[in-house]
């Protein structure tokens, strides 16, 4: 019996937690967390396991697929699959001009290097101005408020978590979602030093949270207006001349701008609207600022919201003006080993606009919101033919019903993914890459937004499957299949090829700020120092790097950035349309926001029997008040309706949540027809994208806006009234 043991960083979600695994003749017996990782120092979440799950699904596909006339598949080899891919998606191109064909990249994109290495020349070889990702219905506004105050979209500010005296969270829940946009696995563990230490955790949220449970305090806010409370929080600062920017003060523009800004949003007038009160602000503004060191994070709930392009703004503000930007126990940015900043574009804006509803392109990319309308409208610039990289926008992106009736309607669709779920059941063909633990694996993304800075090689665990290809291979020869450029660009495209994502790791980490350069020996990161330290080398706590590390022109921060200015008048009109209406809340509508759970992750890992075990997750939560005014109690089947949608799931009754909100996890949703997702279907859910809105975005980012829909909520129509318990033959 040959046994080995094997040290990999986890890349299902963003904590990058190292995990030791031990194999005995090819077979998984033991999979744990490595307690020697300097970043993740032993945590693992339930999700770990499913890595040798996905690896041994059955309904994991390990074959190009073709659709055949009669809806059902059949198996293609790999040449044939990507000679018909380009001869298609070449034709479609030429009939109907580059922007008939569109690109979806999802979420998968961002942990899989080598996706990442061979994906963006594709694109660029395209050339078509239909680029959408999951990146506009998630951080956005995180890249805008970089892109406009730092000079460049990737230099995010991530919370020294570790060092801080003060943790403001609004709409995050890392408890569940393990963090985003702040690689800090053990994030409960972090979270209970800083309170031992006599730090302080205050969560904004309109459920009360497993991490709002921990926090000293928690608000209640109504989703979608973050954006007056923290205006609310800037200006008690400025109007008691509180502000202290610190280090960053000499090289800030722009500071009179942002106090008079402000100025109109007391906490008095913004308390009726985000139903936080005004001395609850006031308090919340003093104690942040009288903080030793304090950090303000916004995540996912504040990102898809309505005014999530100026929350994000003025997070990063809140941290400016109370002198935690740049400075230890604040907010500071990274400096990993293969510096992306470097490497990506900063992140242009407006150079063009989608044809149906005008909305800006950022970074080459339109927001993915308006997808289904620009397949579904007729005329000059339709598209016809669409790419998915690892995505499953019918699942993940607003109004998905309609995405997937749209879907119907391709003259042709190719899909990069190993499923055959709610997406790429409409693919022509589907071409499915290895899984995770068949390739190597080091982190470009989430090294960038580690707390602290770290650097760690997968190598694969297993070999591959004979005839199967990686994501990077399958982009790559594409590429070289549509590839009619001068030969020198093709020579380049073939040498980085040949190079393979580990070839240009290595040039990667030795020209990157540890790097050792050219010099065969001696000092400097490589590779190979890189692959023997296996439980990932620690490169040290973040430091503050301002201004040399921004990338404005002038090499100052941009505190008052125009386009955010400019949309203040959004955010005034609003205020002053809910003081004029009696109330403001509307009592018959609900609004509906989303929510994470543990042993689930986006849409795509409903198939794994020891995660779906237990009761059904896929529950409607609602406040005890609410479900008493409309007659519904626990464990009823209720119907949900919004002006897009409706879906049927049991409800869940909890005080956890804010009165007039009510929460549903997204990804569900596995009963659609066609899908070969064996243990998923048997317990589908519902989609909270069959009720999100393909037309409420923040007009500001594009971002969509999942935060706040509303919804009426009635009993359902099914007789079963009671919780489906999940029987699983998993172990
Ligand atoms: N209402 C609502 N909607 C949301 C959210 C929300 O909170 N509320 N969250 C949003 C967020 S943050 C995100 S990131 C998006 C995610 O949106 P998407 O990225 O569109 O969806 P995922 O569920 O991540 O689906 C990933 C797909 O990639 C495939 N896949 C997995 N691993 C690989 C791989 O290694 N290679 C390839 N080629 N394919 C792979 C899976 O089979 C699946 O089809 O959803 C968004 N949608
Ligand atoms: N287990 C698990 N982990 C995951 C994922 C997963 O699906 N499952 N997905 C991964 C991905 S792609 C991402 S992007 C991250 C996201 O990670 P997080 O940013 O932590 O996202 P969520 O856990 O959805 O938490 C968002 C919170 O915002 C709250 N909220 C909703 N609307 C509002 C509002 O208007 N204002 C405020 N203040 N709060 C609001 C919700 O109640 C919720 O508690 O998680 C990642 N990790
Ligand atoms: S927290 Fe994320 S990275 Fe860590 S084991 Fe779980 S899924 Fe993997
Ligand atoms: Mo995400």
């Amino acid at each position: 019996m040959s046994s080995r043991t094997h040290y990999r960083a986890c890349n299902l979600c963003e904590a990058i937690c190292g995990l030791v695994i031990r194999v005995e003749d090819d077979e998984i017996v033991d999979l744990r967390g490595d307690p020697d990782d300097p970043l993740s120092q032993g945590h693992l979440c339930p999700k770990a396991v499913a890595l040798q799950d996905i690896h041994r699904d059955p309904d994991r596909l390990r074959h190009p697929l073709r659709r055949r006339a009669d809806g059902g598949w059949e198996r293609l080899g790999w040449d044939e699959a990507l000679d018909t891919v380009a001869e298609r998606l070449r034709a479609t191109q030429r009939r109907y001009g580059r922007d008939s064909l569109a690109v979806y990249l999802g979420n998968p994109n961002v942990h899989n290097y080598g996706s990442l290495l061979f994906g963006p020349p594709l694109l660029r070889l395209l050339k078509t101005k239909n680029r959408f990702s999951a990146t506009s219905v998630d951080q956005l506004p995180h890249h805008l408020a970089a892109q406009q105050m730092f000079g460049h979209m990737l230099l995010l500010p991530v919370p020294d978590i570790d060092r801080t005296g003060f943790l403001l969270v609004l709409g995050a829940n890392p408890l569940a979602s393990n963090g985003s946009m702040m690689t800090a696995p053990g994030f409960e563990r972090r979270l209970k030093e800083l309170l031992a230490r006599g730090g302080r955790l205050v969560v904004v949220d309109p459920r009360r949270t497993e991490t709002a449970r921990l926090a000293d305090t928690h608000l209640f806010v109504r989703p979608g207006t973050d954006a007056f409370l923290l205006m609310a929080l800037l200006q008690v600062i400025f109007a008691e001349q509180l502000e202290d920017l610190g280090t960053v003060a000499s090289y800030c523009d722009s500071l009179a701008e942002v106090r008079a800004a402000v100025a109109p949003f007391a906490p008095e007038r913004v308390s009726s609207i985000t139903g936080i009160a005004a001395e609850e602000i006031r308090r919340l503004a003093h104690d942040f600022v009288a903080a030793p060191t304090a950090a303000c994070y916004g995540r996912l709930g504040v990102s898809t919201q309505e005014f999530g392009g100026l929350c994000l703004w003025l997070v990063n503000l809140l941290n400016a003006v109370s002198g935690n930007l740049d400075r230890q126990g604040g907010v500071l940015f990274t400096r990993p080993a293969v510096d992306a900043v470097a490497h990506f574009g900063r992140g242009r804006r407006g150079r063009w606009k989608s044809r149906v509803r005008g909305l800006e392109e950022f970074a080459s990319e339109l927001p993915v919101a308006t997808l289904a309308e620009e397949i579904l409208t007729e005329g000059e610039g339709q598209i016809r033919a669409l790419l998915t990289v690892a995505g499953n926008p019918v699942l993940s992106t607003p109004n998905g019903a309609q995405l997937d009736k749209a879907l119907g309607k391709l003259d042709f669709m190719v899909a990069i993914d190993y499923y055959l779920n709610e997406t790429t059941r409409h693919a022509d063909i589907i071409l499915p890459p290895t899984s995770a633990l068949e390739r190597d694996h080091y982190d470009l993304v989430f090294n960038l937004l580690a707390v602290h800075n770290v650097a760690k090689y997968s190598p694969p665990l297993f070999e591959p499957a004979p005839d199967a290809r990686h994501d990077w291979q399958i982009l790559a020869q594409l590429h070289r299949r549509l590839d009619s450029s001068p030969l020198p660009a093709r020579f380049r495209h073939w040498l980085s090829a040949r190079l393979g994502p580990r070839g240009l790791l290595s040039l990667g980490l030795r020209t990157g700020p540890y790097g050792s350069g050219w010099r065969p020996f001696g000092q400097g990161l490589t590779l190979k120092k890189v692959e023997n330290a296996v439980h990932g080398l620690d490169l040290g706590p973040l430091q503050p790097c301002l201004p040399d590390r921004l990338h404005t022109p002038s090499k100052r921060i941009e505190l008052a950035p125009a386009i955010f200015l400019a949309n203040l008048a959004r955010l005034q009109s609003r205020l002053e349309a809910v003081a004029a209406s009696s109330s403001s809340i509307d009592s018959t509508a609900l609004l509906l926001v989303g929510r994470r759970q543990v042993r689930s992750n986006n849409s795509w890992m409903h198939n794994y029997p020891r995660l779906m075990r237990g009761k059904d997750r896929c529950t409607l939560l609602m406040h005890p008040d609410d479900a008493r005014q409309r007659g519904l109690h626990e464990g009823q089947r209720v119907s949900v309706t919004s002006r897009t949608g409706q879906v049927e799931v049991p409800l869940e009754v909890s005080d956890q949540m804010m009165p007039g909100v009510v929460s549903l996890p997204h990804g569900w949703g596995h009963d659609r027809s066609g899908a070969r997702l064996l243990v998923a279907q048997q317990h589908p859910g519902a989609s909270l994208n069959d009720l999100t809105d393909d037309q409420f975005i923040d007009p500001l980012s594009g971002n969509a806006a999942f935060s706040g829909v509303p919804v009426e909520v009635r009993p359902g129509d099914a007789a079963t009234d009671k919780m489906p318990a999940i029987e699983s033959g998993g172990s």
